[in-house]
């Protein structure tokens, strides 16, 4: 089927949030990314409202807002704790990143997560036609497909993976991971930021579930055939570039660059998540200011980084971390007319975020494991391309596959990091043109329209020769 001609397109993802509160406030890059993706199509997002109720009801909100339908519903409070502070933000999200460590097992989250799986199939399923085409968002709805499927659902399914997946041996410490990830035979398509998520997920299933990888690169287990493609996330690179062009943006450059006092800045934009290694960050640049002590009051690091679960215990642990570790850096390098690192848990609208991003001479992207990371391209994209500054980026940032001329660095290693700034800082003019127009062409070519139709492309194109809808 061709893409143009698709009926209409649901979305479903955990949270969905009002388009039109886009420009404001602490969104996830899923949620700006989805909204940009819906305005074109029919169809509707489909998803929890973010509120509680006593007793789960199934009643759908439906609204509209800046050209996209939603449709959302309640949870009750135990849904809430044992899906989604559960389930999604305790297990597998740490676990997801290589946080074995960090990654609880309870069996009521587990049961949890299973029952708001079930919660949306089931509310979702009178809503869907015939020739509706689906796409799941992400961890917290594995088992949606399948959920799906039992109602008797024969649609086209596909599932975007927006965080890594994760080696098999780690992946093997979640109770139940071989039944959870069977479920997700009943999909389609599912997508993956880079080819080395996707490798892992297919390790996975040949080695551990005994799925068979055809020549074609599809794989069949239990009489479903699915197929794993790579399909990278983009940013709205022409919305991004026009807001850094807005009155708005221009004034918040103005005043960051008054603020800023002659001195170079640094920028690091992160949900408050220990997956963004920001302690790391903090601890690469003090290990610059040690060994440069002659840039110290040339330059500072504005630290953004607006609280995110914060009802959950590892994530209040690192915001005391952050608040120690800025507080010891200061009081160890400040003086009466310069502070080091200007730490602020707060949100700010995207417009004002572009001017900052313009203003700063190096953006400083630096997760320990991250799907993708679309702070690194919305930097890129806000660059002025007369005098744009330097991305430091994370080797293990899923954007790093397509972004290979930011200087690339290792964040475990503070020596790497400082040596990095320190490079940045120094870089020519020329030096950082070449650089940026390369980065800008990959952020540009490969947006989010990309990443939108490249997806639904391959989940209306079925080719395989399947019993696609034999599944319980
Ligand atoms: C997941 C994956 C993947 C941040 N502070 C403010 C603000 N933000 C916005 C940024 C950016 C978004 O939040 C963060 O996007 P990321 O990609 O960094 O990260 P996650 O939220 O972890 O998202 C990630 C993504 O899904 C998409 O697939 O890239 O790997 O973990 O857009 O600008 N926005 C506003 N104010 C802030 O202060 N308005």
């Amino acid at each position: 089927m061709e893409f143009n001609t698709l009926s209409r397109l649901i979305v479903i993802s955990n949270r969905v949030q009002p388009p039109g509160a886009a420009s404001s406030g602490a969104q996830g890059g899923l949620s700006v990314a989805l909204a940009a993706a819906l305005r074109e199509y029919t169809g509707f997002w489909f998803g929890w409202s973010g509120e509680s109720t006593e007793q789960f009801t199934g009643h759908i909100n439906f609204e509209r807002d800046d050209g996209v339908t939603t449709a959302t519903i309640d949870l009750e409070d135990q849904d809430i704790e044992e899906y989604y502070n559960g389930y999604a933000n305790r297990t597998l999200w740490p676990l997801f990143h290589d946080r074995v460590d960090l990654a609880e097992y309870e069996r009521g989250f587990a049961g949890g997560y299973q029952r708001v799986n079930e919660r949306f199939a089931e509310t979702l399923r009178p809503l869907v036609e015939p020739d509706d085409a689906i796409w799941v968002q992400d961890y917290h709805l594995f088992p949606l497909g399948s959920e799906l499927r039992k109602l008797g659902c024969e649609n086209r399914i596909g599932l975007f993976l927006h965080i890594p997946w994760p080696a098999r041996r780690v992946l093997s410490s979640l109770p139940m991971a071989e039944e959870l990830v069977s479920t997700l035979f009943a999909y389609d398509v599912i997508g993956f930021h880079t080819d080395e998520w996707r490798d892992s997920f297919t390790e996975y299933v040949t080695q551990q579930l005994g799925a068979v990888l055809n020549d074609e690169g599809d794989i069949s287990l239990g009489g479903r055939t699915i197929r794993a493609i790579t399909c990278p996330i983009g940013i709205d690179t022409k919305e991004f570039v026009a807001m850094s062009q807005s009155e708005t943006a221009k004034l918040s450059y103005r005043q960051m660059r008054e603020s800023a006092n002659n001195r170079e800045m640094i920028v690091g934009v992160d949900r408050l998540d220990y997956s963004k290694g920001l302690e790391e960050r903090f601890l690469g640049y003090e290990r610059f200011l040690v060994e440069h002590p002659e840039e110290r009051k040339e330059v500072f690091l504005l630290q953004i980084a607006p609280p995110s679960r914060e009802t959950v215990e590892t994530y209040q642990n690192i915001r005391t971390a952050l608040e120690g570790l800025s507080g010891r850096i200061n009081g160890a390098y400040a003086d009466i007319d310069w502070v080091p690192i200007r730490y602020v848990n707060q949100g700010y609208r995207r417009d004002v975020l572009a001017g900052i991003y313009r203003a700063a001479k190096i953006g400083l992207v630096t997760p320990l494991r991250d799907g993708m990371n679309l702070v690194a391209k919305e930097y890129v994209a806000a660059q002025d391309p007369e005098d744009p500054g330097v991305l430091i980026l994370s080797r293990f940032a899923g954007a790093a596959i397509q972004l290979k001329d930011a200087v690339l660095i290792n964040p475990y290693s503070a020596e790497e990091m400082a040596d990095a700034i320190a490079s940045a800082l120094r870089m020519d003019k020329p030096e950082r043109i070449r650089r940026w127009r390369l980065l800008m062409d990959s952020v540009e070519k490969e947006d989010v329209v990309w990443w939108r139709q490249t997806f639904v492309d391959a989940l209306m194109t079925d080719d395989r020769s399947d019993d696609s809808v034999d599944i319980a």
